[in-house]
This record gives C-alpha cells, sequence and structure tokens, in this order.
C-alpha cells in the first residue's frame, strides 16, 4: 500500500524484486560470509542498544530497502528531463516525486534533492553565493554549532573569513550577540542552525539581522527537520533565503541533504540569475557530479513519510521523551544546558553534576548499551575530545515508541551508572563489572520490550 494518501497504489510490475533481494542476501552470505557477518552483527548491535545520539534515527527499513536499489546501477548527471545519460527513464520520476514529496513536506517552493549531504549543500550555498574570502557568520562550533558553518578546520572555515557568535549566560542564543557581531564584520551569509542547541530558534530574528547587514540567510535544519516538517519547531521556509537539511538525523531516511526555499527561490541576484536557478547550478556542475540516485529514491520514501499522521505523532513522542529525560535528569541532581529543551536534544553537564568528564561518560555508558555522545558546553574547560557534556537525544526512544516511564527508568539507570563510574584522568575510567553486567542485563530487556519499530 502506498503511504501517501492520494497516490495510486504502486502495480508490482517489479514482480520479480523479492526474488531479486532474497537472493541477493543469498549470494551475500554465499560469496562473503565476513560481510554477511558483519552486517548482521550490525542489525543485533542496532536491536540490542538503546541509541540516545541526537544526529541520527534509525531509517526505516524500506527507506533502507530504496537505498539499497538498483537505482543504486544508473548515473544520471543533469537533472529530471534534462540527464547527460540516457536510461533516466525511471530516475526521473524518482528524483521527481522526491522533489514533489519535499516541496508538499516542507511547504517549499523549490526543493533539489541531489546534495550528498547538508555539510555539502550547505557548501553549496556558499560557493554559489559567495566569493572566497567573504565574511560568513555562523554559530561557534563549542558553542552548538556545526563543522560546515565555518569551523576552522572545515573547508568553511578555510575558504571564507569566517566569524562566529556564541551563546548568551542562560545558554539561549543571544540575538543582541548575533546582530552586534553582524555589525561589526558585515558577513555575506549568516548561518542559523545548531548541533546541540535544545531551544526553538527565532528565524525572523536572523532574517532581520541579516536584511540590516545586506547578508543571505542561511538556515541549517538538520536538526530538527522533522519537527519542522510536523509544524512542532517554526519553519524557517518564510524567513531564510536557503534552507539546507540532512535526511538521515530526524526523517528517519537515507544518509544525504536536501536544498529548499520558499519565495525567495524567485529573488533575483545582482548577476540576474534567480536563486533557484544559482541553486540548481550550484548542486550540478558547480560542487557535484552525477548524484546518488539510490539515496534519492530513499529520500522520496522518506519524505513521502514524513507527511503521514504516524509521523507526526513520532514527532510529537519525540519532543514528549526529550522534555521527560531533562525532568527526571534535573530532578536526580544534573545540570541540564538551557535548564531544558523545547525538540529532541538535551545536553548535561556532566562534569559539574557528577565529577566526570564527557569522554568517560559516554564510554561507560556504551559498555552498558546506552548510546550517546560527548559536547562540549558553554564555556567548556575540556576539548572536544573530552569535554565536560553528554548530548541526549529522543529519535531513537521514539523509534523504539518509549513511553514517559520509559524514558524515567533509562534516565535513572544513566544517572545511577555515572555515579557508578569514577574518573581516573580525564579520560580514563572505572565500573565496577557487577554493576555494568546489571545495566547490560537491563538494557536488553529494555530493547526487547520496546524494539525499534519495523526491526
Ligand atoms: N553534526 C554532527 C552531530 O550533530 O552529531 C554529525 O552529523
Amino acid at each position: 500500500m502506498s503511504h501517501v494518501a492520494g497516490l495510486p497504489t504502486t502495480p508490482r510490475s517489479a514482480d520479480g524484486l523479492s526474488s531479486f533481494y532474497e537472493g541477493a542476501l543469498d549470494s551475500l552470505e554465499l560469496s562473503d560470509p565476513l560481510l554477511f557477518q558483519f552486517l548482521g552483527d550490525e542489525l543485533q548491535r542496532q536491536r540490542e542498544t538503546l541509541a540516545l545520539v541526537a544526529s541520527c534515527s534509525p531509517a526505516t527499513p524500506a527507506a533502507l530497502l530504496a537505498e539499497g536499489s538498483v537505482f543504486a546501477n544508473v548515473t544520471a548527471e543533469g537533472y529530471p528531463g534534462q540527464r547527460f545519460h540516457a536510461g533516466c527513464v525511471n530516475v526521473d520520476k524518482v528524483e521527481q516525486l522526491a522533489i514533489e514529496r519535499a516541496k508538499s513536506a516542507f511547504r517549499a517552493q523549490y526543493a533539489n534533492v541531489q546534495p550528498h549531504s547538508a555539510s555539502t549543500a550547505n557548501q553549496v550555498v556558499m560557493m554559489s553565493l559567495l566569493s572566497p574570502g567573504d565574511p560568513l557568520l555562523g554559530l561557534d562550533l563549542d558553542a552548538g554549532g556545526h563543522l560546515s558553518h565555518g569551523a576552522a578546520v572545515n573547508v568553511s572555515g578555510r575558504t571564507f573569513t569566517a566569524y562566529g557568535y556564541g551563546l548568551g549566560t542562560a545558554g539561549l542564543i543571544d540575538y543582541d550577540q548575533v546582530r552586534e557581531q553582524a555589525l561589526a564584520h558585515r558577513p555575506r551569509l549568516i548561518i542559523a542552525g545548531t548541533t546541540a542547541y535544545p531551544r526553538t530558534i527565532d528565524w525572523p530574528a536572523f532574517r532581520e539581522i541579516a536584511d540590516e547587514v545586506g547578508a543571505y540567510l542561511l538556515a541549517d535544519i538538520s536538526h530538527i527537520a522533522g519537527l519542522v516538517v510536523a509544524g512542532l519547531h517554526p519553519s524557517p521556509i518564510p524567513h531564510a533565503h536557503v534552507v539546507t537539511t540532512c535526511t538521515h538525523k530526524q526523517l528517519y531516511g537515507p544518509r544525504g541533504g536536501l536544498i529548499l526555499m520558499g519565495d525567495s527561490a524567485t529573488m533575483r541576484l545582482p548577476n540576474g540569475k534567480t536563486l533557484e536557478q544559482t541553486m540548481q547550478r550550484g548542486i550540478f556542475p558547480l560542487m557535484q557530479g552525477a548524484p546518488i540516485v539510490n539515496s534519492i529514491a530513499a529520500k522520496a520514501y522518506a519524505l513521502g513519510a514524513a507527511t503521514t499522521p504516524a509521523f507526526s505523532e513520532t514527532m510529537i513522542r519525540i519532543r514528549e521523551l526529550a522534555a521527560t529525560l531533562a525532568r527526571e535528569l534535573v530532578g536526580q541532581g544534573i545540570r541540564i544546558m538551557s535548564d531544558g529543551t523545547d525538540n529532541h536534544i538535551v545536553v548535561a553537564d556532566v562534569l559539574s553534576s557528577l565529577g566526570i568528564t564527557g569522554v568517560a561518560a559516554e564510554k561507560a555508558l556504551e559498555e552498558c548499551g546506552i548510546l550517546v555522545n560527548k559536547n562540549r558546553i558553554a564555556g567548556d574547560i575540556h576539548p572536544p575530545s573530552v569535554t565536560s557534556g553528554l548530548r541526549f537525544g529522543s529519535n531513537g526512544m521514539a523509534a523504539r515508541r518509549f513511553d514517559t516511564d520509559d524514558v524515567a527508568e533509562v534516565a535513572g539507570l544513566v544517572v545511577e551508572l555515572l555515579t557508578a563510574t569514577k574518573n581516573l584522568s580525564d579520560t580514563a575510567y572505572e565500573l565496577p563489572p557487577e554493576i555494568r553486567a546489571d545495566a547490560c542485563r537491563r538494557v536488553r530487556k529494555i530493547c526487547d520490550r520496546r524494539p525499534i519499530a519495523g526491526y
């Protein structure tokens, strides 16, 4: 059955699919038992561990099937109807489907579904709108920004003159500070987007600042794309000149990126081209060659699923679970950055709360089957490889259809484990084996009780 209302159910013209995939599975097992074993191990690992990493979500099996499909065999430079290779009849249909679904899901006028990742999409925007050396302004990496928003170690920071804004004392984006930085450095591009920011982003405030200094505004919504689709976080589409996102963090889709625009698509640049024309050429031929067509097929699936009531329910659950996690951790004496969350992210200051570094906490929890990631926090005294914070996300818990009692149980377990863990140095730690063994059993029980949907 099609999951998108109004679309016809696809006839099973591809009756050969089942035997193709069964044959492929058999063939993999026979011809490469080692790789087959690794695949099985990974599926089992994902089933038996609690993934609370904020920057991922388990792609639905259907999206994974589309990604592993025969579309991988097609080289298709160009766009639907304007390819540089033959054999694109079905590819054109799939890409057009993905475009229409992206536009519908994000209520956008323009969508490009070819970016290999959100980082690539960000590079496309920068390389298309700026000249090397031009100033840009993004959230500092330490404050929860992203590498591709101008970090010194990234091509964005090497190619352009990047300036950063930080967070205010309450751990919130300080729009006065953004404005001061913008007035001081006159960036050509302001980037609004975060990787470890638990609060709502004020897109109109960013646009006002961008307009005041004559900058373009790029909104990178990779972390919150699902909430935006579901209307649970304000959409940047009416405010930003260009919006980028990935499709794997909160859309339960394949690894890949999108570029989206609202009315700004028809805006003319000084060279007479529209933003739409500029982004089309920015992807191909400026920054990419042939698109990853199988990934586009999986994006089409995920974007279709994103407009279903079931997806909206998952997004509601994501917010509810994160809010519960924050409350539970606070209730057990843990300091939470920005005092709570509006989205799927909870960042805990484990150093000041429990006397343990982020890296030690991450590793101790991983030993017990709970997966999070170390994260720097505002004013952190430790480098990114150590950190004072831990970042939690609720996308994975929502995929397991957790309820608030489940979250309370996990929060209690996390605090219990981190309290029992002793830091021996910044990175070395000790977790008593009997506590670890007991935690592993408890995590396994939770995973069995709440399997990942479809897994
Ligand atoms: N942006 C990084 C993160 O949020 O974890 C990886 O995608």
